[in-house]
């Protein structure tokens, strides 16, 4: 069998198309949300606000998100491992994703499906909105399987040999989310799909809820992985700089993927039915998961000081001087990560039972994953197709400058809208309520200032995704058209040494990942199966 680079290429760029389409018309959704909170616009009564928010939520973290992990992850995985590849799964794995996407999509449109992306019950949507999230996670299984091959491929022909670093990230990556998808596919199929086709009447809300977050903070780590993948591969890349250590970033995806399912209850600290002690374990595992992350922040700016001190830069300041800022791609990722800091900060701040109580369904949390997804996620993947897609068309980016003014853009109205809402949560501004006077309460009135900063955070960042949705269209029909270049990925420094063996497991990590999964899991799922179950008709509120 031959090798296809081209139509490798055509896959990864189906992927990344249909993410940017998703996150251009989400961002307009994006745009009337923060209007309305602002009161500066009235959203009109056939299409209401929380309509509105599912089709945002769903378009941004659900489907944009997803399409860009996938599309990523196949590229490491192709690009490190060049082998003969028949593309067919691949192919029929982006196919299953769209179908379900799009049926996600129908449903919301229609007013069939506004149970924002969390879809908790009773809220109630039609059958076909379930089956459509059912099909997007299938669908990243079958690419997830295509991954694998290549694992296996690799250790068949490659005895002894360690796997390529990007291959490793995306399958640990990969692992991880068929742990957690777990709980989401279960909740799916043996809760929402019968109650929704009208085989029962009534719903456990508290055990749906229990599996959706077993589900819900591997999907947030899904993401950041996606973006780490980045950073450690491509990054020292776009600068001819290195990746600090092969050794410690296996470690930290290693961590990542044995962390991030054990976790989700601190999206529960103030649900009933589960016993605190279950909620303390869970906070000791949430600060371990951030280990990881504080890895990724050491080596990724240790990769940049190595490459700033042969350019005999010394210290932090010059070594930030002297990355290339001009650089879209470069740029976008190094705005995604200082975003990151705060989004970590705030982070850890909700690990905290006590501080949680204070935060929890305020307009802080949505601050918070708009410095993690909407932040450092978002822009990294925007900014790594500037690199990615002339790789893989040949073609030049189009207007690098646009492309350098919407990453400017989307850093400036992120930081904007983000630190203006994290002062009304913290003022007490709920989220998720499209009425939000009070019926003219001082308290309520002290709020809108802050929606004002966020409309024009938010209206800076739409101004951004259009810059975006410019250079994407532009750079697919510029008229020079080349042969796809070859896209190299980040080699280890030299500080890097003996990558250890027991950092190069991928599979059996995989197998205590899904042990740890269920040894904090059963324990509240039992507990809330055995309690005096209270069962709730299906609600359509809208
Ligand atoms: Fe979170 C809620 C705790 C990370 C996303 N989170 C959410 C929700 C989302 C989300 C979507 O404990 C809302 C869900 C909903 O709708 O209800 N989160 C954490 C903690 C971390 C964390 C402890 N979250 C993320 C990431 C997300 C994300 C990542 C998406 C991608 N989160 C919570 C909790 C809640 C929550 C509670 C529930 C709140 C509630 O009450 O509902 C941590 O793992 C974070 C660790 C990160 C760090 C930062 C490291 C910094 C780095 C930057 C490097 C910078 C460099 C500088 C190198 C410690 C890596 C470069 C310099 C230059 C000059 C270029
Ligand atoms: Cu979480």
């Amino acid at each position: 069998m031959e090798r296809e680079t081209t139509s490798e290429n055509e896959l990864v760029l189906a992927h990344v198309y249909t993410g940017t389409i998703a996150v251009v018309i989400g961002a307009f959704f994006g745009l009337m949300q923060v209007l309305s909170r602002a009161d500066a616009v009235k959203i009109p009564s056939w299409f209401d606000y929380y309509r509105m928010l599912s089709a945002h939520g769903t378009l941004m973290v659900l489907i944009f998100t997803t399409f860009y992990v996938t599309g990523l992850a196949t590229f490491s995985s192709y690009r490190s491992i060049p082998r003969p590849r028949s593309l067919g799964l691949a192919w029929a794995a982006w196919a299953v994703m769209l179908v379900g996407a799009l049926m996600m999509l129908i449903e919301i449109f229609s007013g069939n499906a506004t149970v924002l992306y969390t879809f908790y019950a009773p809220l109630k949507a039609s059958p076909w909105f379930y089956l459509g999230t059912t099909l997007l996670i299938v669908g990243t299984w079958l690419v997830a399987i295509d991954v694998f091959r290549d694992i296996f491929w690799w250790r068949r022909e490659h005895k002894g040999e360690i796997v390529p670093l990007p291959a490793f990230t995306a399958a640990t990556t990969f692992v991880m989310w068929i742990v957690g998808t777990l709980g989401v596919v279960i909740e799916e199929i043996f809760f929402l799909l019968p109650w929704s086709f009208g085989a029962h009447q009534d719903i456990n809300v508290e055990l749906t809820r229990l599996l959706f977050w077993y589900f819900g903070h591997p999907l947030v780590y899904f993401w950041i992985m996606g973006a780490y993948m980045v950073w450690y591969n491509l990054v020292p890349v776009y600068i001819k700089g290195n990746v600090y250590s092969d050794g410690l970033t296996r470690l930290s995806f290693i961590l990542l993927m044995l962390l991030s399912a054990p976790v989700g209850l601190h999206h529960q600290f103030t649900e009933p039915g589960i016993a605190n002690g279950w909620k303390a374990l869970q906070t000791i595992t949430t600060y371990g998961v951030a280990i990881p992350s504080l890895f990724t922040a050491f080596s990724v700016f240790a990769g940049f000081e190595l490459w700033a001190h042969k350019r005999g830069k010394k210290g932090f300041w010059q070594t930030a001087m002297a990355l290339p800022w001009n650089n879209p791609a470069f740029a976008g990722a190094a705005y995604g990560m200082l975003l990151f800091i705060l989004g970590g900060f705030t982070g850890l701040v909700n690990g905290s039972y006590s501080m949680d109580t204070l935060i929890h369904n305020t307009i802080w949390v949505p601050a918070h994953f708009h410095v993690t997804v909407a932040g450092p996620v978002a822009l990294t993947f925007i900014a790594s197709s500037y690199w990615l897609v002339p790789k893989l068309t040949g073609r030049e980016l189009w207007k690098p400058n646009l492309a350098l003014w919407q990453v400017r853009l989307w850093f400036v109205g992120m930081l904007i809208f983000s630190i203006a809402l994290h002062i009304a949560g913290l003022m007490g501004e709920p989220r998720r309520t499209s009425v939000l006077d009070y019926g003219g309460s001082a308290i309520a009135a002290a709020w809108q200032p802050f929606n004002v900063a966020g409309a024009i955070g938010g209206s800076i960042l739409f101004i951004s995704a259009i810059l975006f949705a410019c250079v994407a269209i532009g750079t697919l029909v510029h008229n020079r058209k080349d042969e796809p270049m070859d896209a190299e990925f980040a080699k280890p420094s030299e500080f890097s040494g003996p990558t250890p063996p027991w950092v190069q497991s991928i599979f059996r990590w995989g197998l205590v990942s899904l042990v740890l999964a269920i040894l904090f899991w059963a324990g509240p799922f039992i507990q809330l199966l055995n309690s005096a179950v209270h069962l709730a008709p299906g609600m359509k509120t809208w």
